[in-house]
């Protein structure tokens, strides 16, 4: 028999389920959105149930998706599948809060739910807002990634870490998202003639 070969057939990406644990607002939706759409969100709308995200990167190795789960607070406890086949984890909390590891001591409980076998990644986001100086000790206990998802600021980093350990590459690199460029215009030789005052009519032309 000839064999088939399968052409434009897509790649199976490897994929890896990781966990979003943190208390409310402190930006695990924000997290996934950012690197979902690029956008920041300032409204802040609770997350409610589970919620199931696909994120995508790629990288110098091809491309890793990892299937982020966040859950509400009861969630967690009543969701036995929350913490089933869990290859990697974040636990975020919010620095810029009066005392930042309020409820860290109940979601570090949880976070010991997360199976040993899988990586682990601690985070204290919103570095953006002036660090409390409440207790600046406590901060200086464990080693944590400052990240802040509004100013765009090491939001890669523990996926880059989990994508190093799962591969297991550690000179793997994420690549960066082919930026979009604006939309192209159409001009008029009038508008062409007139050159210099295009920027200014590009805008009007799109509000
Ligand atoms: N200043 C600042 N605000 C942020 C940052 N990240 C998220 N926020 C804001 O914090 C609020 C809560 O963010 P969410 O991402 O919804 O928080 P969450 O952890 O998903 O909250 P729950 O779903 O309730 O658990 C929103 O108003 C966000 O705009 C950040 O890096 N800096
Ligand atoms: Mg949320």
């Amino acid at each position: 028999m000839i064999g088939v070969k399968e052409v434009g057939r897509p790649q199976q990406v490897p994929t890896f389920k990781c966990a979003l644990i943190g208390h409310e607002g402190c930006g695990k939706s924000s997290l996934v959105k950012r690197h979902l759409t690029g956008a920041f969100v300032q409204q802040y709308v609770p997350t409610r149930g589970l919620v199931v995200t696909n994120l995508q990167f790629n990288t110098n190795r091809g491309p890793i998706c990892f299937e982020t789960w966040e859950a509400e607070l009861g969630e967690y406890e009543k969701s036995s599948i929350f913490f089933r086949d869990l290859k990697c984890a974040i636990l975020m909390f919010d620095v810029g809060l009066r005392d930042p590891l309020i409820n860290f001591d109940s979601y570090y409980s949880l976070f010991k739910r997360v199976p040993s076998y899988a990586l682990k990644s601690i985070c204290g986001n919103k570095t953006d807002i002036q660090m409390s100086n409440e207790n600046p000790l406590r901060l200086t206990f464990f080693n944590f990634t400052k990240m802040s998802v509004k100013a765009n600021s090491n939001i890669d980093k523990p996926f880059v870490y989990f994508a190093r350990r799962l591969l297991k590459d550690p000179a793997l690199e994420f690549i960066p998202k082919t930026e979009m460029l604006p939309a192209q215009l159409k001009l008029s030789v009038q508008e062409l003639l007139h050159k210099k005052e295009l920027p200014s009519k590009a805008l009007a032309s799109e509000k």
